[in-house]
C-alpha cells in the first residue's frame, strides 16, 4: 500500500526538468462545435518516443482547466518523474461538459448539463481520443489508456472506462459523485472486469458527505472479487483528497505489479488475486 501523499509533493522544485502543458482545440462531431482540453506532456517529450495517455477529468463546477487552476498536476508529474516514479505518459484533461457552452457558469445542476456530462462519452471515444491519437505520439490499445477523474469526472471515469474495457484498461475515481451507474451495471460480468482491469482505484475523504457512493462500489467489488484498490483519504470533498488521489493512481499505471499474489497465464496476462483494501 502506498502511504498517502508525502509534504512537498505539490511544491515547485527548483532544477529539475518539466513537463509542458497547453490547451488544444479539437472538431467534436458529438457537439457539433470546437472543444477545448489541456494537454501535458511529460519532460523530455519527444515525438521519437511513444507516450501512454491518462485522461484525467475534472468535477462539476469545472472544465478543462480545473486540475490546472486548482491542482498543480503538473508540478505533482514533474516532481514524481524526477523521482523516476512515473512511466512516461501524456496526461489530457478534457472538459467533460459535452455541450455547446460548456463553461461552468449558472445552475450546474441543470438537469441539460447534467446529461452533457453523459454525453462526453461519445466525445471522448469519438473525437477526442482521435484527435490525441492523431496529433500526439501515443501508444494505442487498451492496455496504453487511462480514465481518472474527481467527482462527475470519478463517476465519468467509472461508467466510461468500466463500459469500455476495449478502452481503457487502468480506470481511477477520486470521490466518484452521484453521476455513478449502479455497481451492478458498471460491473454486470464480474469476472471479465476482473479479468481485463490493470488497475481500478476507488478513494474518497472520511469526511466526504458523497462517501456512500464509493462506499457502495467498493462493497459490490468486493463482493463480486473484483480486484481493486479502496483508499479512504483523511479530508472532506476537496483538492487535497483529488491531488493525493493523481499522485498515487499515477504510479500505479503502465506497470507490471508482480507479486507473489500475482499469476502470469498462458497469453501473457497478468492476473491479480487479491484484494488491496
Ligand atoms: C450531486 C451532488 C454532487 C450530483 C453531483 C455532484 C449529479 C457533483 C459534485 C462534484 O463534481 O464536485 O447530487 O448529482
Amino acid at each position: 500500500m502506498l502511504a498517502a501523499a508525502p509534504q512537498g509533493y505539490d511544491q515547485f522544485r527548483e532544477s529539475i526538468p518539466r513537463g509542458i502543458i497547453e490547451l488544444v482545440e479539437y472538431s467534436s462531431a458529438t457537439v457539433g462545435n470546437t472543444r477545448k482540453a489541456m494537454v501535458y506532456t511529460p519532460p523530455g517529450f519527444s515525438s521519437a518516443n511513444t507516450y501512454h495517455v491518462l485522461y484525467l477529468l475534472h468535477g462539476i463546477g469545472g472544465d478543462e482547466a480545473e486540475w490546472y487552476t486548482h491542482g498543480a498536476p503538473q508540478i505533482i508529474l514533474d516532481n514524481l518523474y524526477a523521482d523516476n516514479k512515473l512511466e512516461p505518459m501524456i496526461v489530457v484533461f478534457p472538459n467533460g461538459r459535452a455541450m455547446p457552452n460548456d463553461r461552468a457558469e449558472g445552475d450546474l445542476f441543470d438537469p441539460e448539463k447534467i446529461q452533457a456530462f453523459e454525453r462526453f462519452e461519445l466525445d471522448l471515444i469519438n473525437d477526442l481520443i482521435p484527435f490525441i491519437e492523431s496529433n500526439y505520439p501515443a501508444r494505442i490499445g487498451r492496455e496504453n489508456r487511462a480514465i481518472a477523474g474527481l467527482s462527475m469526472g470519478g463517476g465519468q471515469s467509472l461508467n466510461i472506462g468500466l463500459n469500455h474495457l476495449d478502452r481503457f484498461a487502468w480506470i481511477g475515481a477520486f470521490s466518484a459523485a452521484p453521476n455513478t451507474r449502479d455497481p451492478g451495471l458498471l460491473v454486470s460480468n464480474p469476472d471479465e472486469t476482473a479479468a481485463r482491469v490493470r488497475k481500478l482505484w476507488l478513494s474518497c475523504g472520511d469526511e466526504d458527505n458523497l462517501k456512500h457512493i464509493s462506499d457502495n462500489v467498493h462493497a459490490y467489488l468486493t463482493q463480486q472479487n473484483v480486484p481493486h484498490i479502496w483508499q479512504e483519504e483523511n479530508g472532506g470533498h476537496d483538492w487535497p483528497v483529488w491531488k493525493s488521489g493523481l499522485y498515487q493512481f499515477s504510479q500505479l499505471l503502465f506497470k507490471d505489479d508482480i507479486n507473489e499474489f500475482s499469476q502470469v497465464d498462458c497469453n501473457g496476462n497478468l492476473h491479480n488475486t487479491i484484494n488491496i483494501m
